[in-house]
């Protein structure tokens, strides 16, 4: 069977670079909660009460932490290899997620100087999200680096191919969400292998995100037999990298892993053909990232639990002003980021965390 289990490789992160990347990560899942909740008190000084909450809470917090975690293991290999490589959102809806790493990147501040790298910046990245004349809750065309609005899930992966034909140089790295699979228009767009020609076109990376839910319903992806999906994708050519796990920096490590492993796979494929002539259809590598949806959220939230279920697909905590209980929830789980490890006192990304980014 086309496969590879990575999770008992060698841990390729060292130490110092591991704790820069999952602080990055809980950067970003800082700035996603503060974008779908607060209106006020952005990095927490004061107690959260429910003025400094927004009065009407719509976003997605499930798919977020997910694409997040994925955003900031592709910086690391595009500094590190000097790659040229887009990121293709499936779930456009983790809007959030690209706001967030696109503020840490310092795009979102050259675009928009009013949004600036500091408390008062970060007060109005929080309060314009979802907002009346503010920004939508979808990766949307007024985002940084944006080439078309989400919305409609199913396009993903035939733009991510459609990107690097007749453009050798670039990787698309392509977010399908395990719902979106099941639409059509991606379930065929798998096939698009077939019109790839490693000579002179580039090359896409699918990252299934397999977190097991599609708004209250589990996915048919999650729920077959995980050596059936894997036969389903060697049938459509592709090489499965399977990355698993809840466990932050075990899954770093085994992200880190797949990936190296697979840039080196893409490279192979295209040295040849681009040296001895394209004479065969290669087995392209792609990756099925099984994480819980809502990661890192509350894991349970009056006696239901919330992470890793359909409960954190939009907002797990949203009745904040019927029940003040849940503010605290609120409160300790934005804190559980540890802002004041990640911001400095003027509210700006550290040094060495802003130093991540391409
Ligand atoms: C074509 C289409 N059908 C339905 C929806 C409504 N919708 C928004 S998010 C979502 C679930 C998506 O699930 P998945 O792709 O697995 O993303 P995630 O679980 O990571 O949020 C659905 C059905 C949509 N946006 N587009």
């Amino acid at each position: 069977m086309e496969t590879k289990n990575v999770q008992e490789t060698d841990k390729i992160l060292p130490p110092e670079l591991l704790n820069k990347m999952n602080a990055y990560w809980q950067a970003t899942n800082y700035l996603s909660v503060g974008q779908i909740y607060l209106y006020d008190n952005p990095l927490l000084k004061e107690p959260l009460t429910l003025e400094h909450i927004k009065p009407r809470l719509l976003g997605h917090w499930g798919t977020t932490p997910g694409l997040n975690f994925i955003y900031v293991h592709l910086n690391r290999i595009i500094k590190q290899y000097d790659l040229n490589m887009n990121y293709v959102t499936g779930p456009g809806h983790g809007g959030p997620g690209l706001v967030a790493n696109t503020y840490l990147e310092g795009s979102y501040t050259e675009l928009y100087p009013n949004i600036t790298q500091d408390e008062q910046g970060i007060k109005k990245l929080f309060k314009q999200f979802s907002f009346p004349g503010g920004i939508p809750s979808h990766v949307a065309p007024e985002t940084p680096g944006s080439i078309n609005e989400g919305g409609e899930l199913g396009y993903s992966l035939v733009h991510a191919f459609g990107a690097v034909f007749d453009n050798p140089d670039l990787i698309a790295a392509c977010v399908v969400g395990d719902g979106e699979a099941e639409t059509g228009a991606l379930a065929a767009s798998w096939h698009s292998n077939k019109f790839l020609n490693p000579v002179h076109d580039g090359a896409v990376l699918p990252i299934l995100h397999l977190n097991g839910y599609k708004i209250a319903n589990p996915t048919i992806f999650a729920r077959i037999p995980e050596e059936e999906l894997i036969q389903l994708f060697n049938g459509y050519g592709y090489k499965v990298y399977w990355v698993e796990g809840d466990e932050p920096n075990d899954v770093h490590q085994q992200l880190a892993s797949a990936l190296d492993t697979i840039l080196i796979e893409i490279k192979a494929i295209q040295t040849e053909a681009r040296t001895n002539g394209f004479t065969k259809r290669p087995i392209w590598p792609m990756i099925v990232f099984k994480t819980p949806k809502g990661w890192t959220c509350p894991k349970i939230v009056d006696g239901l639990p919330v992470e890793g279920t359909w409960r954190s697909h939009q907002v797990p905590l949203a009745e904040l002003a019927t029940k003040p209980e849940h503010i605290k929830i609120l409160e300790a789980w934005m804190k559980s980021y540890q802002p004041e490890k990640l911001f400095d006192e003027k509210g700006k990304l550290k040094r060495e965390l802003a130093e991540l980014a391409p």
